[in-house]
Parts: C-alpha cells; structure tokens; sequence
C-alpha cells in the first residue's frame, strides 16, 4: 500500500499522506515516497503543490517516526535524517507548497506544516511541538523553520510545554493563512492553487528562493554552530533521552531523571 497518494489537477499536484494506521508519522519510507512524488511533480513543471492528509483524519501527522530515532549518543536529528531531508525538500521545492490540514500536527510535522509557504487549516486543527516529551534536542536548521513562523514568545511556550496551539490561536498569530470548514477547505485550497498557477513560475519560483535564502540569513558563526551542538550533545546522550523513546515505546508518560 502507497503510504502516499499522488494526483494531478491541470498545472497543481497533490500529495495525500496516506498512513493513517501510523497516524502519518514521518518514517523514512514515508519520506522517500513524498520525496519520489516531487521529484516526480517537478519533472512535470507543477506549479503549485497541496500537502493533505486524508479528507476527516483526526490527526494530520504524529511527526518523526519515534522508532526511527536513533539510540542514545548519536544526534536523533542529524543532517540525513529523513525529516530534515524532507524539510530542506519542502523549501527548496521551486514552486509554492500549500498545507491543507485538517486534525492535530505533532513533532517534526509542525515543522513540515511551517515549511509549506502557505498554510490552510480547519478548526479543529492543533500545533504541537513535542521533542521535550522524547527527552530529544531539537536541531539548529529546525529551531530556525519555527522560529522563522512563530513569534519567539510563542515556540518558547510550545517547545517548553509540548502542548497543543490551536487553531485560532494559529490564525490570530499569523502562522497559517485562512482556517476554513472541512467541507469547503479542498475547493478553498484548490482555488488558490489555480491562481498561483496563472502566474509566472520563474518570478515566483525565484521569489521563494530568495525569500528561503533572506530568512535563512542568520550569522552563525562557527564557535556558535558548535556550542549549540555540543550543548545538544549532552541531550542525546543523555537518560532523558532514552527515556523518552522508552516510555513511548512502552505507551506509558515518561518519567524525567534529569540528566
Ligand atoms: N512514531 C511512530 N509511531 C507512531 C507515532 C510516531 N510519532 N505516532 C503514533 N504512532 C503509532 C503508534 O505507536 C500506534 O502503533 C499507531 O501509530 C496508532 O497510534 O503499532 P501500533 O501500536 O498500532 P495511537 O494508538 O497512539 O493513536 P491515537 O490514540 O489516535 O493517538 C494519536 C497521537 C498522535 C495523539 C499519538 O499517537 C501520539 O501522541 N503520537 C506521538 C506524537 C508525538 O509526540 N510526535 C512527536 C514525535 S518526535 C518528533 O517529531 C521530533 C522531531 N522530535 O524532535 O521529538
């Protein structure tokens, strides 16, 4: 079973998570699919894309696979892990990219929502940033995706307290575009579709780059690349961390030693 449904509409693609059984967590199997199919999309000169999940679905995605993170002393986030794979995908995908959610988004897939340019939910939607319930040291290229989206107060509350956003708190804020019902969302989305579609791909496909590279303009100096990486060092090796896969492998609320 395609754990990703692909379809063309004209000049739009759509990309339909379809793993529902797994709550579309981003395994690397997942990944390599949604990657196949804009690689695919892009072959085709598709000029806008619209990432769904399944029309009703209560929970758009549970984020990184957590049986996929990597044992203790080794970075659960490293440069080929399949998320940042997929994230730097997203970005660097010349033509717009529109979330359609519907359900609840967790972990690594909020940071999959913040890397769509433009994102429509319904209201019952809910943005969780969860790598403090894994005892997981969020990644420098990620924390930058959210920060990039989401005012500093705000991802410090979501990154401290793993709880849900919800959406109007998401629409009042400015991190997604429209919030519409279930049963119009699909013709509300399509329709910005078809006009981005009229417009010239190479002005908006440069724009999106340019506008990739200006957010992306932080100075991180090399002495601060590596302090921030070794500070997360002392995370993935740490008992928290191994504690957090533990307790979700075992489905039981982990229990922090601290260290
Ligand atoms: N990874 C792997 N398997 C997952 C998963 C995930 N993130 N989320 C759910 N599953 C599996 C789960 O183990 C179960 O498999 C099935 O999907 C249904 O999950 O073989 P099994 O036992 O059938 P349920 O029963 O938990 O579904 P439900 O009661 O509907 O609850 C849905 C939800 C999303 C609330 C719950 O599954 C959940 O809390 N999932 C974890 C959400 C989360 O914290 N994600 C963040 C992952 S860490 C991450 O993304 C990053 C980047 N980070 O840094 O930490």
């Amino acid at each position: 079973m395609a754990l990703v449904l692909s379809a063309t509409q004209g000049h739009t693609g759509i990309i339909t998570l379809n793993h529902s059984e797994k709550r579309n967590a981003l395994s690397e199997a997942l990944v390599h699919e949604l990657i196949g199919v804009l690689d695919d999309f892009r072959h085709r000169e598709i000029r806008a894309v619209i990432l769904r999940a399944q029309p009703g679905i209560k929970v758009w995605s549970a984020g990184h696979d957590v049986n996929e993170l990597p044992g203790r002393g080794r970075d659960p986030l490293g440069w080929n892990d399949p998320l940042r794979i997929l994230i730097r995908t997203l970005q660097e995908y010349p033509a717009p990219i529109i979330g359609l959610i519907e359900g609840s988004v967790w972990g690594g897939a909020c940071e999959v929502a913040m890397a769509c340019d433009i994102l429509v939910i319904t209201p019952d939607v809910s943005f969780a940033i969860t790598p403090a319930k894994m005892g997981v040291p969020y990644n420098i290229g990620g924390l930058l995706t959210l920060l990039n989206m989401i005012p500093l107060p705000i991802v410090k509350e979501m990154l401290f307290t793993a709880e849900p956003l919800p959406s109007d708190q998401a629409f009042n804020l400015g991190i997604v575009n429209y919030v519409k019902p279930a049963d119009e969302i699909e013709a509300f989305v399509g329709n910005i579709a078809d006009r981005i579609a009229l417009n010239s791909p190479l002005s908006i496909g440069v724009m999106k780059d340019a506008l990739r590279l200006l957010s992306s303009a932080h100075a991180v100096s090399p002495e601060l690349f590596e302090r921030i990486q070794g500070m997360r060092r002392i995370v993935y090796d740490s008992e928290d961390y191994q504690e957090g896969i533990r307790a979700f492998r075992e489905k039981r609320k982990p229990k922090f030693p601290g260290k």
